[in-house]
């Protein structure tokens, strides 16, 4: 491979918009011939971690399993996206630190609580509303704001175009694409 590894780390609410500008940024990432790997709920909640759920105490045991994961396949030379809430600050310094800083993105995906709950595709603010789910970050469990983002997108005003264009542009400015 002719390119350097690095970690891309998603962070913020549910539907606040993670998952989505990740995917576009792997097209994007793709087409420029890169090699790259997505991780996220869906392949890594029902595999790796499928004995973790969502206390603080499993949250960060899913984020420090994920961050040494990224890790390594940043070693083997692959762009890693990651796109997870990862809501405590102290473990998010944790993935920084096992990428390396200088290998390492951190992007808070921001958007108001409000407005995930009326996006809420999967229906999922409306159970923790209810009570059906407990624990959900944002209504029943916390959210701790990035301290020290590379990178704020606010979903409330940017298209996934323009957010997928800014983490472009940060790769670009980090390493070169
Ligand atoms: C938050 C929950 C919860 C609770 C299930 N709290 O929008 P989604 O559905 O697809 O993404 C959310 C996902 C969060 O998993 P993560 O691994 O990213 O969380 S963490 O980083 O905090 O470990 C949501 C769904 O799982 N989900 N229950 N209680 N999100």
């Amino acid at each position: 491979l002719d390119q350097e590894g690095l970690v891309i780390w998603f962070t913020g609410l549910s539907g606040a918009g993670k998952s989505t500008i990740a995917v576009e940024v792997e097209k994007e990432l793709i087409k420029l011939g890169k090699a790259v790997y997505r991780l996220d709920g869906d392949n890594v909640r029902h595999g790796l971690n499928s004995d973790l759920g969502f206390t603080a105490e499993d949250r960060n045991e899913n984020i420090r399993r994920i961050a040494e994961v990224a890790a390594l396949f940043k070693d083997a030379g692959l762009i890693t996206l990651a796109s997870f809430i990862s809501p405590y600050q102290k473990i998010r310094d944790f993935a920084r630190q096992r990428a390396g800083k200088d290998n390492f993105i951190e992007v808070y995906v921001k958007a108001d609580v409000e407005t995930c709950a009326e996006r809420d595709p999967k229906g999922l603010y409306e159970k923790a509303k209810s009570g059906e789910i407990k624990n959900f970050t944002g209504i029943s469990a916390p959210y701790e704001v990035p301290e020290d983002a590379d990178l704020v997108l606010d979903t409330v005003e940017l298209s996934v175009e323009e957010a997928v264009a800014k983490v472009l542009e940060s790769i670009d400015k980090r390493q070169g694409i």
